[in-house]
C-alpha cells in the first residue's frame, strides 16, 4: 500500500489532521492500535478553544458542534466556600470556549472520515517506522496475523503519550518533565450540570474539585486525590459527598447526583518532548507533550499542533515549500511551552500540595485574592484559557 502521509493514531490529533489534508487532496491513510469502540470509549477532554473549533468547521465537522456545544462566556473560582465569577468573554474582547466533549468531536471526525471512505485501519499492532530519515518512510504493521507494508512521503506521529513514535526517535529526544503528587479521579453522570453557563473550578481544604459538563444532561465532575488511590475505594455516595464538601454551601445544595456512568483516575503530569520532527517523522499532540489537565489544554494543543502540521503539508505539496514543514517543529513548540506554563500555574493555584507548609498556603490565598480582584490579572488568565492566538 502507498500514501502520501502516514498517520499513526485515530485520536483527536490523528482525525483532525486526517480530515484536513484530505479536504486540501492530500491522500493519507491511519493506523490504530485499538478498536473505534475502544477509542471512542474513552472519557476525556471537554472544553474547545475557538481555534479548535474554527479547525473542526475548516474540517468541514463543525455541524453538530455548533448545534450541541455549550458556550461559556466565564468561569468560576470557588475559594474559602464562596463563588468568583471571571467574565472571560469581557476581559478578552468577546472570545468564548465551548463544552463539548471529546468523545463527540472524535465521533463526528470518524463518521466524516467513514461518509468519505478514507482508509482506517483499526487494530494494526506492532506498528514500526522506518527510513524516515531519507527520502521514502515505510510504516509496517500486523493485522489478522500477516505483516503489512505502508509506504509514504511523510509520518505523522498522532499516537498519544504511549505511542510508538517518540519512542522510535527516544535517543533523539530531549524531555522535559514534571509529575505532581495527586490525581483526578473523575465521574461522568446523566444528571443535569450545577453550573451550566460556566466550569467552577474549586481550592478548598479538602483539595481541588471541577464541575463541568457534557451536555445539559450530562455532567462530568472531578475531585483531587492521591495518586495511588483506587477507583473501587470510591462509591458513588463516598463521591457526591466529598464534592459537596469542596464547592461552596449554595452549589452543594444544588448539585444533583445519580449513578456515575464512568469512573477513573487520571495521574497529572507535564511533559515536552524536544524537538517535534525527526527527518520525514513529524510528532503531533500527546505524542509529543502533555499537561495537567486544569485549563483543560490538552486537546487544544493538539488541535493547535494539526494546524501547524496540515498547513506545512499543504505548503510542501501545493506550492512545493518547505517552509512549513521546517518550521513546524518551533511555532509549535513556542505554542505548547506557553501552554504548559498556563496549565501548571492553573494547576499550582488550585490544588492542595502535600509540601505547601503554613507560609505557601498564606502565598496560595493571597494569590487567588489578588486573582479575583484584579482585572490585570484576571485578564491573564482569560486571554490564556480562551486559548493564545496561532
Ligand atoms: P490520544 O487521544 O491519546 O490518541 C492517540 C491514539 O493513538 C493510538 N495509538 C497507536 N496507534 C497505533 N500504533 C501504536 N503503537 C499506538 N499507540 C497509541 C491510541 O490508541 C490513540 O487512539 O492523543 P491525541 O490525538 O494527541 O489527543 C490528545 C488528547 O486526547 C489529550 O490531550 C486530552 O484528552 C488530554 N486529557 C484531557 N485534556 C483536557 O483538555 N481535559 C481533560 O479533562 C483531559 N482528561 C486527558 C484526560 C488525557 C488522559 N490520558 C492521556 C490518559 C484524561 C486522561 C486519562
Ligand atoms: C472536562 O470537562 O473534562 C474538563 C473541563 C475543564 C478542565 C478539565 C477538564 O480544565
Amino acid at each position: 500500500m502507498r500514501t502520501q502521509v502516514a498517520i499513526i493514531g485515530a485520536g483527536p490529533a490523528g482525525l483532525l489532521l486526517g480530515q484536513l489534508l484530505h479536504r486540501a487532496g492530500i491522500d493519507n491513510v491511519i493506523l490504530e492500535r485499538q478498536t473505534g469502540d475502544y477509542v471512542l470509549g474513552r472519557i476525556r477532554a471537554g472544553i474547545l478553544e475557538q481555534v479548535t473549533v474554527d479547525l473542526m468547521d475548516e474540517a468541514g465537522v463543525g455541524d453538530r458542534l455548533h448545534r450541541e456545544g455549550i458556550v461559556h462566556h466565564a468561569i468560576e473560582l470557588v475559594f474559602q466556600g464562596e463563588r468568583h465569577p471571571i467574565d472571560v468573554t469581557g476581559l478578552t474582547g468577546g472570545k468564548v470556549v465551548t463544552a463539548y466533549g471529546q468523545t463527540e468531536l472524535t465521533h463526528d471526525l470518524m463518521d466524516a472520515r467513514k461518509a468519505e471512505g478514507l482508509a482506517t485501519v483499526y487494530e494494526a499492532r506492532d506498528v514500526s517506522l522506518h527510513d524516515f530519515d531519507g527520502s521514502k518512510p515505510v510504516v509496517r504493521y500486523r493485522r489478522g496475523g500477516e505483516t503489512h507494508e505502508l509506504q509514504c512521503d511523510f509520518i505523522a506521529g498522532c499516537d498519544g503519550f504511549h505511542g510508538v513514535s517518540r519512542a522510535t526517535v527516544r535517543d533523539r529526544v530531549t524531555e522535559y518533565e514534571k509529575v505532581y503528587p495527586f490525581g483526578w479521579l473523575g465521574v461522568l453522570a446523566d444528571v443535569p450540570p450545577v453550573s451550566p453557563h460556566a466550569i467552577v473550578y474549586g481550592n478548598s481544604e479538602r483539595g481541588f474539585s471541577l464541575c463541568s459538563m457534557r451536555s445539559l444532561t450530562r455532567s462530568r465532575y472531578y475531585v483531587q486525590c492521591p495518586v495511588d488511590d483506587k477507583v473501587e475505594a470510591w462509591s458513588d455516595a463516598r463521591f457526591w459527598d466529598e464534592l459537596r464538601l469542596r464547592v461552596d454551601p449554595h452549589l452543594a445544595e444544588r448539585i444533583v447526583t445519580g449513578p456515575s456512568l464512568e469512573k477513573s483516575i487520571a495521574p497529572l503530569r507535564s511533559f515536552v518532548a524536544e524537538p517535534m520532527r525527526f527527518g520525514r517523522l513529524f510528532l503531533a499532540g500527546d505524542a509529543a507533550h502533555i499537561v495537567p489537565p486544569t485549563g483543560a489544554k490538552g486537546l487544544n494543543l493538539a488541535a493547535s499542533d494539526v494546524k501547524y502540521l496540515s498547513s506545512a503539508f499543504i505548503e510542501h505539496y501545493k506550492e512545493r515549500s518547505a517552509a512549513g514543514l521546517d518550521h513546524y517543529s518551533d511555532r509549535a513548540l513556542h505554542r505548547v511551552w506557553k501552554a504548559e506554563r498556563f496549565s501548571w500555574w492553573l494547576t499550582s493555584l488550585m490544588h492542595r500540595f502535600p509540601d505547601t507548609g503554613p507560609f505557601g498556603q498564606r502565598l496560595q490565598d493571597a494569590e487567588l485574592e489578588y486573582l479575583v480582584h484584579s482585572k490585570a490579572a484576571s485578564t491573564a488568565l482569560a486571554e490564556n484559557y480562551v486559548g493564545l492566538p496561532l
